[in-house]
C-alpha cells in the first residue's frame, strides 16, 4: 500500500513537525501497529509520549547506539582523512545557498534541517511495505564500524570511517519480491529548510539513486548513520545515507527518505541531468573516462596527493564477481 501519495515534496509529509503531516503520522504509526482508539483524537503535542509507550521498543536517540564496534575486514591503503576535512568538503546539492554558493561550503546551511526520529517509507515489490523508524532497523541489526574509500567522480577522494549496517541485512528484512530487480533512493527534500532545492529550479528534485538489487546484498554495500564513531553529520547526510564505495560518490545518496523496489531500472537525478555523463552503473573505473576528463587519478583531500585509480576503487575482491558474468 502506498500511504504517501508522490508529489515533489512528497519526503515532507514524513517529518514530524508540523500540524498538517499529522494525518500521515497517524497512517504511519497504524501502519506500525501502533495506532490506539486513544491515538486518533491524540492532540500532536502528546503524540511523541504515544508513540514511546506503544513502541515495542524504546526510544533513545540515535547517539545511544554509538560508538559500535570495528570491522576488521574492511582495511584502507591510506590515511584517514581528517574528522574536520570529511565533515567541512562535502557535496549536497540540497543545500547550495545563494549566500555562499561554493558547493564544498554546505555544511554552513544544514541547521534548519530536522533529522529527529527519522522514519521512511518502503514501497514497491516487497514483503514488508509501509512507513519505519531508522531507529527500529539500528535496533534490529546493530551497527559497526567500517573504514572506506570514498571517490567522487570529479576525482577528488577521501578515507573514512563510517558507522552503519550492511545494507543486505536491510534488503533481506525488507524481503523483495520475484520480479524487484532493483532497488530505488530517493532523498528528503524540502525547499523551506534546503536552500539548493528552492533555488536550482532546473534540477529534478528530489535527488534519486538506485542499485541492482544483487548489488545492495553486496557485502560492501553499506547504509551509513554515523562518521568518526558519532552520528552522521546533516551535511554528510544525516541521518541515513548509501554508502557503496566501489561506485562513483554521487551514488551515495545522502538523507533517505524513501525506498522502492522496483522491476525497471530507476531514473537517477545525475542521469536525467547529463544522461551521457552519469550511467546507472558508474563503477570507479580507470579506463572508463568521464566525457570531459580522464579518471586515470584521483586526488586525496585535502592536500591532492594524486593515486592512479584503482579498478572498483579496490573493491574488486569483493564486488567484481557481480560484473564478470
Ligand atoms: N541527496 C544527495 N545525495 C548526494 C549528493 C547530493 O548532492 N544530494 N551528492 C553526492 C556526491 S556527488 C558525493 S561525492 C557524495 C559526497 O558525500 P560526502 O559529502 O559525505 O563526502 O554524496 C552524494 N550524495
Ligand atoms: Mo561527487
Amino acid at each position: 500500500m502506498n500511504i504517501i501519495t508522490s508529489k515533489p515534496w512528497d519526503s515532507k509529509s514524513l517529518r514530524p513537525t508540523e500540524e498538517k503531516h499529522y494525518l500521515n503520522r497517524r497512517k504511519a504509526l497504524r501502519q506500525l501497529g501502533l495506532a490506539t482508539g486513544g491515538l486518533l483524537t491524540a492532540p500532536l503535542l502528546g503524540l511523541k509520549q504515544r508513540q514511546k509507550q506503544n513502541l515495542d521498543f524504546t526510544f533513545v536517540g540515535l547517539s545511544d547506539y554509538f560508538p559500535a564496534d570495528l570491522n576488521k575486514r574492511y582495511t584502507l591503503d591510506r590515511p584517514m582523512t581528517s574528522e574536520y576535512d570529511a565533515t567541512h568538503y562535502n557535496n549536497f546539492y540540497e543545500f547550495i545557498s545563494r549566500e555562499d554558493p561554493n558547493i564544498y561550503n554546505v555544511y554552513k546551511f544544514v541547521d534548519q534541517f530536522d533529522t529527529r526520529d527519522w522514519r521512511f517509507e518502503v514501497s514497491g515489490l516487497a514483503n514488508r511495505t509501509g512507513v519505519y523508524f531508522l531507529e527500529e532497523m539500528i535496533k534490529q541489526f546493530g551497527l559497526e564500524e567500517r573504514t572506506y574509500r570514498h571517490r567522487c567522480v570529479e576525482r577528488w577522494s577521501m578515507a573514512v570511517p563510517w558507522t552503519g549496517f550492511p545494507m543486505k541485512k536491510f534488503v533481506d528484512f525488507f524481503g523483495p519480491q520475484n520480479g524487484a530487480n532493483y532497488i530505488k533512493m530517493t532523498s528528503f527534500a524540502d525547499p523551506v529548510v534546503m536552500p539548493g532545492v528552492r533555488n536550482l529550479n532546473h534540477y529534478p528534485w528530489p535527488y534519486t539513486e538506485g542499485l541492482r538489487i544483487d548489488e545492495a546484498r553486496n557485502d560492501v554495500a553499506f547504509i551509513a548513520t554515523g562518521l568518526y564513531g558519532k552520528t552522521l553529520p546533516k551535511q554528510n547526510g544525516a541521518p541515513m545515507r548509501l554508502v557503496v564505495p566501489w561506485k562513483y560518490g554521487y551514488k551515495n545518496t545522502k538523507s533517505i527518505i524513501k525506498f522502492e523496489f522496483t522491476k525497471e531500472e530507476p531514473t537517477t537525478f545525475w542521469n536525467q541531468v547529463a544522461p551521457d555523463e552519469y550511467p546507472f552503473i558508474s563503477n570507479v573505473d580507470p579506463t572508463v573516462p568521464h566525457p570531459r576528463w580522464s579518471q586515470e587519478f584521483e586526488k586525496m583531500i585535502p592536500d591532492g596527493e594524486q593515486r592512479p585509480t584503482l579498478k572498483y576503487n579496490g573493491y574488486g575482491e569483493f564486488v567484481a564477481q557481480m560484473y564478470n558474468k
